[in-house]
């Protein structure tokens, strides 16, 4: 049965593949629970909503038996973070420079299980990208695909720190992988690398100071504090993920709707501060960058532009000072005053 799924998985171009139990040890639900408890999850009240379903997987479908763990490489063929000093430009995370991955991955995930129950009629499944209540990573790693490195994500031998993952729970039993051992060893490299200083420890991120929160989820003004080490990093970050040794080991992703879109590579952040909201919803169809909306978006775009040391963006940051958005006019009114002074 595994191997058959492993080479269905593959055919379909998985490039990762384990098999687990549905269970996840106490200690994952305790260190989410300190997660919550220390609020590090900022405004994602999601992540408390359904904690008791999040740290089990039985607690979310008493049926599930096994886990199957998947990951998708999106390893970069260029330096990720070359257009963090190309400060008149934005600099859009990976993960975001096409296709929304979680289509991507939903579509392959529900393949594979039409697959599963074509070929095994008995059995019940359910697919999972994560925006579910599921720990993602523990999972994985239980399922032999990795570790969890200092930088909280999934690290692969194979693919670096630049595995996507998914799962389908299902109500086979299948004998369990052996877990992922740590190979972080007494590298630092990824804690030294944030821009934002937001490991508590290793291993522990609190979200409220990351850059990925504050672009991608933070509704609002962005704090003070973060906006010049912000630098022009529009849409998530790649810094910690990037500087990780063990990418080095990773080849270049051949997945069409992962290719970088012109468009998206080294933006023009005057361009991206022009657009009105058709305009921001035909530049990102079809990309997980539509999610945010307009308003969030071009307070990005502002802080880009504030951080810019590029006087001649002055008038495009005027000129949303009066913008209909309280938040968006704030950032315009902070990038004009940077660019004067
Ligand atoms: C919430 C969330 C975020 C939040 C919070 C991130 C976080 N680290 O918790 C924010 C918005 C900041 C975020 C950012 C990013 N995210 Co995100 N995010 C998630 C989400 C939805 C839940 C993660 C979660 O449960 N966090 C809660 C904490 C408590 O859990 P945890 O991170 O596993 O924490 C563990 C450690 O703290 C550890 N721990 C604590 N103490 C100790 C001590 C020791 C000794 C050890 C060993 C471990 C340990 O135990 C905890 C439980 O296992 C998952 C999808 C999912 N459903 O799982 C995607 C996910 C983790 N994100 C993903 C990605 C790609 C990113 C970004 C790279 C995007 C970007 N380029 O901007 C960044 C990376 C930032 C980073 N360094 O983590 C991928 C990661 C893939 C991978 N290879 O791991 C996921 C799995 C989505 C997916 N399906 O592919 N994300
Ligand atoms: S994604 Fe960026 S801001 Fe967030 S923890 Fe990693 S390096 Fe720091
Ligand atoms: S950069 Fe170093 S410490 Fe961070 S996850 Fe990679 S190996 Fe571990």
């Amino acid at each position: 049965m595994r191997d058959a799924i492993r080479t269905e998985a593959e055919r379909l171009g998985f490039t990762a593949i384990g098999f687990t139990a549905a269970t996840l040890p106490a200690e994952a639900r305790a260190r989410l629970d300190r997660f919550l408890a220390e609020e590090m999850h900022g405004g994602m009240g999601w992540m408390a909503d359904r904690a008791a379903q999040r740290a089990h997987p039985r607690a979310l479908w008493p049926e599930a038996v096994s886990v199957i763990a998947l990951g998708l490489n999106y390893a970069p063929e260029e330096d990720p973070l070359a257009t963090l000093r190309q400060r008149d430009r934005a600099s859009i995370s990976v993960y975001a420079r096409n296709r929304d991955y979680h289509d991507v991955l939903k579509s392959r995930l529900k393949a594979l299980g039409r697959w599963m129950v074509q070929r095994w009629p008995e059995q019940l499944i359910k697919v999972f990208v994560d925006t579910a209540p599921v720990m993602e990573k523990p999972l994985a790693q239980q399922a032999g695909l990795g570790w969890q490195g200092k930088h909280t994500n999934l690290v692969s031998r194979r693919h670096g720190s630049w595995l996507f993952l998914g799962e389908i729970y299902t109500t086979l039993a299948l004998p369990p992988d052996p877990p992922g051992t740590d190979h972080c060893g007494s590298c630092r490299a990824c804690l030294s690398a944030c821009p934002t200083d937001a490991f508590p420890a290793p291993y522990r991120l609190d979200a409220r100071r990351c850059i990925s929160y504050l672009t991608i989820e933070h509704r609002g003004p962005i704090p003070e504090e973060f906006r010049a080490p912000m630098g022009n990093r529009i849409y998530g970050c790649d810094d910690c993920l990037a500087v990780c040794p063990w990418n080095r080991f990773a080849r270049a992703h051949s997945e069409p709707a992962f290719a970088p879109r012109a468009a998206l590579t080294a933006p023009k952040l005057e361009e991206f501060a022009r657009l009105d909201d058709a305009g921001f919803r035909a530049l990102f169809s079809g990309s997980p960058i539509k999610r945010i909306g307009r308003d969030r978006f071009i307070r990005n775009v502002l802080i880009a532009i504030g951080n810019s040391a590029t006087p001649a963006l002055r008038e495009t940051a005027e000129a949303l000072t009066h913008d209909p958005d309280p938040v968006v006019a704030e950032a315009a009114r902070w990038a004009s005053a940077r660019l004067a002074a």
